[in-house]
């Protein structure tokens, strides 16, 4: 063993040093195991590698460039224990800050990061945040039906399996097709290679959505925990209106109800409905939710760390979230792969002011693509114990499924003026 006078630091060999930690290698891989994923994988000199997600569904090969030309140049022969000097170094170093792209790719190393701390330490990440706070994640299921019937039935399937908390959607009459409703088994929004150009009406979806939340706690009793995602259809009233309306099926929460750009217009809904508010999956950074959050607009933040620079800054995120009442309910939609998911429910043991976890199953190639420790048990998921994230990646089984474009739908009024999807 040499010793700190025989060696400089920068050349160290021993294990744990900072040579030991040196990145050699860097690499992004991307695979469609059922839908498309952007993966980093980190090597450093010992051998240890990390995984991060950077995928970014429907623009996925942007953060693969990004990645690939501009930061990968950056890591070769960095120290892969300077988590939070590497994440200054990628935000304020590229003078351009935030936006999905540039805050997907730096998720991508901060994770793949925190991965290697984990494996080099010996740790599940959730241990070296602080430790565990909780047994497992609650987590929601997604259900959805052509019709109220449908839905509703799909609602008893997720209790059936154990579920203690489900997002309900259901068809709108004269709307061909309404967002979070699919007759195949799994939602999967990003269908074709162009977009899907859908229709959007909003009376009739107001009209349908409180009649579907009456019928389900009608067959499904007070308990379940019943969730709806609006998808940034509604105008401020509009929403304003919905939520007061929503008020007896008493929801744990009514997620992107208008636009949230527009962070002031959160004061309108609040004004007129003691519904619950969840907010921001498409947000990247503390700065898109600061005025939400700071004046108690919101009641959950959705914000994940693969779209929001990582483990290092979602955690700054959930503190200031924690110093006013909000939680974190971490979006989890299928297009955040499983080293995502890993990651999310490591932060989701350890977080105090932890809320919720959105969880969608995903299909079984990608599960066989990314191996991974973590379970569902009784509504809840349970992170493994495995150092790091716990999340693995098959190079030679995600070499077998090429990138496939697919781009997310949009929708349009029925006078064809473009609206929100
Ligand atoms: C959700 C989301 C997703 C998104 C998808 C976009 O709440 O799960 O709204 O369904 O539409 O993640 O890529
Ligand atoms: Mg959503």
């Amino acid at each position: 063993m040499s010793t700190a006078t025989e060696t400089s630091t920068h050349t160290h060999p021993e294990p744990g040093s900072r040579n030991d930690r040196e990145i050699v290698d860097a690499k992004v891989i991307v695979t469609c195991p059922g839908r498309n994923f952007v993966t980093l994988k980190i090597t450093t000199r010992s051998g240890v590698y990390g995984l991060g997600d950077a995928t970014l569904n429907g623009r996925e090969l942007a953060v693969a460039s990004y990645l690939q030309d501009h930061v990968v140049p950056n890591l070769i022969g960095r120290d892969a224990g300077r988590i939070e000097d590497m994440w200054q170094f990628l935000h304020r170093g590229a003078y351009w800050r935030r936006g999905p792209v540039t805050m997907s790719a730096i998720a991508a190393v901060d994770v793949a990061l925190w991965d290697i701390l984990g494996k080099m330490a010996n740790l599940p990440v959730y241990q070296l945040l602080g430790g565990r706070s909780r047994e497992g994640a609650l987590v929601y299921g997604h259900a959805n039906g052509r019709d109220i019937a449908e839905a509703s039935d799909a609602v008893g399937k997720f209790i059936e399996q154990g579920f203690l908390a489900v997002r309900a959607q259901c068809g709108v009459p004269g709307v061909k097709k309404a967002y979070g409703v699919s007759n195949a088994k799994g939602y999967e929004p990003a269908e074709s290679e162009l977009p899907l150009e859908t229709v959007w009406n909003t009376p009739r979806y107001l009209e349908v959505v409180p009649q579907l939340f009456e019928q389900l706690r009608k067959d499904h009793g007070n308990h379940v925990e019943l969730l709806h995602d609006v998808h940034h259809r509604l105008t401020p009233i509009e929403a304003a209106r919905l939520a007061r309306d929503l008020e007896p099926y008493r929801l744990f929460w009514l997620e992107d109800a208008t636009p949230a750009e527009n962070q002031k217009s959160f004061e309108l809904i609040r004004k007129h409905s003691v519904t619950a508010l969840a907010v921001g999956e498409v947000f990247n950074s503390i700065w898109d939710c600061k005025h939400l959050i700071e004046n108690q607009l919101i009641d959950y933040i959705r914000t994940t760390i693969v779209h929001g620079g990582g483990i290092t800054h979602v955690r700054r995120l959930a503190d200031f979230a924690a110093l006013h009442s909000v939680r974190t309910g971490f979006h989890g939609a299928t297009d955040l792969s499983p080293v995502t998911m890993g990651a999310a429910l490591h932060f989701d043991t350890w977080v105090p002011n932890f809320g919720i976890q959105e969880y969608m199953f995903h299909t079984d190639e990608t599960d066989e693509v990314f191996p991974h420790d973590y379970v569902l048990r009784a509504g809840r998921l349970h992170v493994g114990d495995t150092p790091g994230i716990g999340v693995d990646i098959d190079e030679k089984l995600a070499a077998k499924y090429p990138y496939a474009p697919k781009q997310l739908p949009v929708a349009r009024l029925e006078d064809g003026s473009m609206w929100d999807w």
